[in-house]
């Protein structure tokens, strides 16, 4: 006989996207280790060894219980012998060496605090850290010439170290859709990232615009972008903009993960009389700096669109490699295309898309991997 410690866990299927990950899991530790090794690949330029470190911890994050002894996972997909090492040693001492060293380190503490400057990747961060700049106060010190994102970034560093709460998304909610609405009747808003997938907090707000009629979204974002800087809500706007082709023959260039819907990064000035919940403004102030994605896309692409920016990033990544390894499609933020058939599929909710990929539906709490 052997105690519920030992009673294997069933074998779950290897991609994130063929299992429900919820936002609440029984691994916390475990993950939260994998997670900051995950981090410092990521940091390190080391994608694909940070998403080695992903998959692992999400593998975790789908276990219906507590693992107890590293033997518990065994014939369990997705675990490297890199993450495994991570988990026996957490799990027998209770902390990693490799973690407690990594969160230590001068650069991972520099990379991570010059990277939550907006507009700052981690190459940037490198070169800086290099020059001896750890701090964003050494970077303004430092007097480089920094762009006009990045200034925005240093301005209103701390409100966007702040993570965003619910209450906070749902105020800017109401702001972009009444800009929506004003600018184009009809049109329609749906509050998209880690907001849809039940998260309580989040480090922007994520939206996804679209008018049931194809065409009217044409020139959309520009208009609401200026009617909200009108109105004084913008501290920051840049817009991108949208230049998908398709072929009638297969994709127009080579797939790539970044899409090309217009697209406005953006940072918001959310007042206390928009948002009764803003203890978190320093002082006396009466506003707090937020950052917002909105995301326009033409109604016939709105499935695709609102699965592709629904994330999390790992499940995206996993659903686009499902449908190249497992189906011989390509699956974009705007279309799938069938390979074999050679043709792209039809979608009008993300219901049909998972089901065309031949997977069972995963509905957006379910998609925190
Ligand atoms: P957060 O904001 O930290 O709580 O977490 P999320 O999951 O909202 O992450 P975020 O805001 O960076 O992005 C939301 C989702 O949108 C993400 O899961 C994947 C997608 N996404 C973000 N940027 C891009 C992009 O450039 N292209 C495409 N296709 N998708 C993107
Ligand atoms: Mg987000």
């Amino acid at each position: 006989l052997c105690g519920a410690d030992e009673l294997a866990v069933v074998s779950l299927p290897s991609y994130a996207c063929q299992r429900h990950t919820p936002l609440l899991h029984h691994n916390t530790v475990l993950i939260d280790a994998l997670s900051i090794l995950a981090e410092n690949a990521e940091l390190s330029e080391n994608e694909g060894r940070g998403v080695a470190f992903r998959r692992a911890g999400a593998l975790l994050k789908s276990l219906p219980q507590e693992i107890r002894r590293v033997e518990q996972l065994r014939g369990q997909p997705c675990l490297g012998d890199h993450s495994l090492r991570v988990i026996k040693e957490v799990l027998e001492d209770g902390v990693c060496c490799e973690v407690e060293t990594t969160k230590e380190s001068r650069q991972f503490k520099a990379m991570k605090a010059l990277t939550g400057i907006f507009g700052v990747g981690a190459k940037t961060a490198d070169r800086w850290f290099r020059e001896g700049i750890h701090t964003p106060s050494d970077l303004q010190r430092s007097g480089h010439n920094l762009n006009r994102a990045q200034r925005a970034g240093v301005q209103y560093y701390d409100d966007l170290n702040q993570p965003v709460r619910k209450a906070e998304a749902d105020a800017i909610g109401l702001i972009v859709e009444k800009a929506v609405s004003e600018v184009l009747p009809g049109a329609k808003i749906t509050l998209i990232g880690g907001f849809r997938r039940g998260k309580e907090t989040g480090h922007d707000v994520d939206f996804l615009i679209t008018h049931p009629e194809e065409g009217r979204e044409e020139g959309l974002m520009a208009k609401v972008v200026s009617w909200l800087e009108a109105q004084g809500f913008l501290l920051y706007h840049k817009t991108t903009r949208n230049s998908y082709l398709e072929s009638k023959d297969g994709p127009a260039r080579p797939p790539s993960n970044m899409d090309r819907f217009e697209r406005c990064f953006s940072i918001f000035r959310l007042t206390r009389e928009e948002s009764s919940m803003l203890s978190q403004c320093s002082g006396s102030r009466s506003w707090m700096a937020v950052r917002v994605d909105m995301v326009v896309s033409p109604y016939s692409q709105f499935a695709f669109a609102l699965l592709g920016w629904t994330g999390s990033k790992l499940f995206e990544r996993e659903l686009r490699r499902w449908a190249v390894h497992e189906r011989a499609m390509t699956l974009s933020s705007h279309t799938l295309y069938d390979s074999t058939k050679r043709q792209y599929l039809r979608a009008n909710s993300e219901e049909e898309i998972f089901a065309l990929l031949g997977l069972e539906y995963i509905p957006p709490c379910g998609r925190n991997a």
